[in-house]
């Protein structure tokens, strides 16, 4: 028999609002990024993201999925971004689908190996088991993109916390610049 009912939920492209919502959306303050970019919080209670879930029973057998909202903005060189993780299970993978706004992705192996991907209206981009995963807004407006994962991969936020990423993304003299971190 099968374990769910089917359902459908609005999904506004533009602004990433979903209708109905389907869970709490994960909201997350410079505070709450502390540790993951170079310099301490500057306005702690400003909100860098927010998450949208659509929750299904975490299992493999099912298919995750939710909308990211990253609003514009720096703490000082670098963009408003994700915290990053790498799946709990790292074999797990993931597919984003840009909604809206001007992005990167950055995705790093454990090895030290990393690529920087761009996330705007229509792009997909792949991300494999065993890439950490992290989006910047390197735009004037919200980043907005909808991602669907294997539903067990779960998330580990303690290495990226720990390591960070090779690279760092800021503004520079002719647009977002990408350095290396100096802390990897
Ligand atoms: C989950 C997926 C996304 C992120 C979201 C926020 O596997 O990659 O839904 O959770 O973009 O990023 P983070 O790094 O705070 O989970
Ligand atoms: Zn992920």
């Amino acid at each position: 028999q099968p374990k769910l009912d089917p359902f459908t939920t609005l999904l506004e492209l533009k602004s990433g609002a979903l209708d109905p919502e389907r869970g709490t959306p994960q909201v997350r303050t410079q505070e709450d990024l502390r540790g993951f970019f170079q310099v301490a919080p500057e306005d702690p209670d400003r909100v860098v993201y927010q998450v949208l879930p659509m929750p299904v029973p975490k299992e493999n057998s099912e298919i995750q999925c939710s909308t990211t909202i990253i609003e514009p903005g720096t703490v000082g060189d670098e963009y408003y971004m994700t915290k990053g993780h790498f799946h709990a299970v790292r074999d797990r993978s993931e597919i984003y689908l840009g909604l809206s706004g001007e992005g990167r992705l950055i995705l790093a192996t454990e090895d030290g190996r990393y690529r920087v991907e761009p996330i705007r209206e229509g792009t997909i981009n792949y991300v494999p088991g065993g890439w950490a995963h992290r989006s910047v807004n390197v735009g004037d407006d919200p980043l907005v993109f909808f991602a669907a994962y294997v539903g067990d991969a779960g998330q580990d936020y303690a290495t990226i916390e720990r390591d960070g990423f090779p690279v760092l993304i800021g503004p520079g003299d002719d647009g977002p610049a990408v350095r290396e971190n100096p802390t990897y």
